[in-house]
């Protein structure tokens, strides 16, 4: 499942949605023919507070209903959306909407009733005034809420679109480490780039298939990349966040330094990292392997499986070597593209095997009956 802001229509402001209503009632009650005065001008008056209500329930029907719904969204949305712009706010504010149409409906029923009764001509004019009257005033108060969703819209649109439906792979570590180079050289088609609301930094969000099941890979530039005090609440819930998301989590850590943060700051945030998302199987990873002195043992003979692997067509797990650095830990070179399709095939691996194979599921769009419940 994926939330898509980005097919969300525009939010019209009060003013819009009020002329759109009252422009379909004038042309509504144009149409109203009839010789007798006293019938022509109920009719028209009738047509008038009907058409701009419906018109109004309508809409907000319409947006209440687009708008995803907070109770059915995965753990992951539901964190990310209070992280940007808070879901009781988004409730609240979905709700005035409601409120708003449900009123303008039934102040509309009674009007329409008031303009039934009467044989008197200036009395159905001022009936209609009255309820445009009224209908103005309730538009007024869901000017700000109307204001709130359409930012909400904006903020919410620049979140890189994850589908949780499929595994997802957390690529963090300090700043330059090579996140989006790593994501950028493993992904087969084009990388997302994008921002988390309350970063500046371009995230990636890349994706390769592995016996058609789509692996996502996203990097959190300023998300994992800080220390612990100089994070804000807002980054803390979307780290909360990361945790309903990673399947697996890939730490990067750059040995030559060039990133600009020391090793043993590094491997500070690693301890952190290892912290916040507890209960997430994390992989340390050690970055720009072409940089380091000498070069890893295994880096030709990796690289030669890598070769063969590739000129193949095999869609399967392979045995292939991992490129191990002095320390044993997984390293690899995004640049060069050496130890990246052996580590490929251990993310596949590990991935599979935290989500071991359910005898009994049942296949995703499927939906039990229950039978005999009534
Ligand atoms: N030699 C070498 N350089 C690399 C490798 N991967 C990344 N780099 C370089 O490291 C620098 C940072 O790479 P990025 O991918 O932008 O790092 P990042 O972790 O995404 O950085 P932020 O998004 O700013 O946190 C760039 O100049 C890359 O060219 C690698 O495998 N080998
Ligand atoms: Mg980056």
């Amino acid at each position: 499942m994926k939330i898509s802001w980005r097919t969300l229509p525009t939010v019209l402001l009060s003013d819009e949605i009020l002329d759109k209503a009252f422009t379909k009632a004038r042309k509504a009650s144009e149409r109203v023919e009839d010789p007798h005065k006293i019938f022509r001008t109920r009719k028209q008056m009738i047509r008038m507070v009907q058409t701009s209500a419906d018109s109004i329930r309508s809409h907000f029907d319409n947006m209440v209903s687009t708008w995803p719904s907070l109770d059915h969204i995965p753990e992951f949305d539901y964190a990310m959306i209070d992280a940007c712009v808070g879901c009781d706010d988004y409730r609240k504010n979905l709700a005035t909407l409601q409120w708003a149409g449900e009123t303008i409906s039934k102040i509309a029923g009674q009007n329409v009733k008031k303009i039934t009764r009467t044989a008197n001509i200036e009395f159905m004019h001022s009936t209609r005034r009255e309820f445009y009257g009224r209908v103005g005033s309730i538009m007024g108060r869901v000017e700000k809420p109307l204001k709130w969703l359409n930012e909400a819209r904006e903020t919410l649109k620049q979140l890189p679109q994850i589908d949780t439906a499929h595994p997802c792979i957390v690529v963090c570590g300090a700043p330059n480490v090579g996140k989006s180079a790593f994501i950028e050289a493993l992904s087969s088609g084009k990388t997302e780039v994008n921002h988390y609301p309350f970063t500046t930094k371009r995230i990636h969000l890349g994706h390769f298939l592995h016996r058609r099941l789509q692996y996502q890979m996203v990097d959190t530039p300023g998300l994992l990349d800080r220390s612990m005090e100089s994070r804000n609440a807002i980054e803390m819930q979307a780290i909360a966040a990361l945790k309903h998301l990673g399947s697996l989590v890939l730490f990067l850590l750059d040995p030559t330094e060039k990133c600009g943060t020391s090793l043993v700051e590094q491997q500070n945030l690693y301890s952190e990292v290892e912290n916040l998302l507890e209960g997430t199987d994390i992989l340390l990873v050690t970055s720009k392997a072409d940089l380091i002195e000498p070069r890893p043992e295994l880096w030709d003979e990796v690289a030669r499986h890598e070769q063969e692997y590739r000129s193949g067509e095999i869609d399967d797990i392979v045995d292939m070597p991992l490129l191990l650095d002095s320390n044993g830990h997984v390293t690899m070179s995004a640049i060069e593209n050496v130890g990246m399709d052996s580590l490929r095939m251990e993310i596949v691996k590990r991935v599979m095997e935290s989500q071991p194979d359910d005898p009994l599921a049942l296949p995703e769009g499927w939906h039990m009956k229950t039978q005999g419940l009534d």
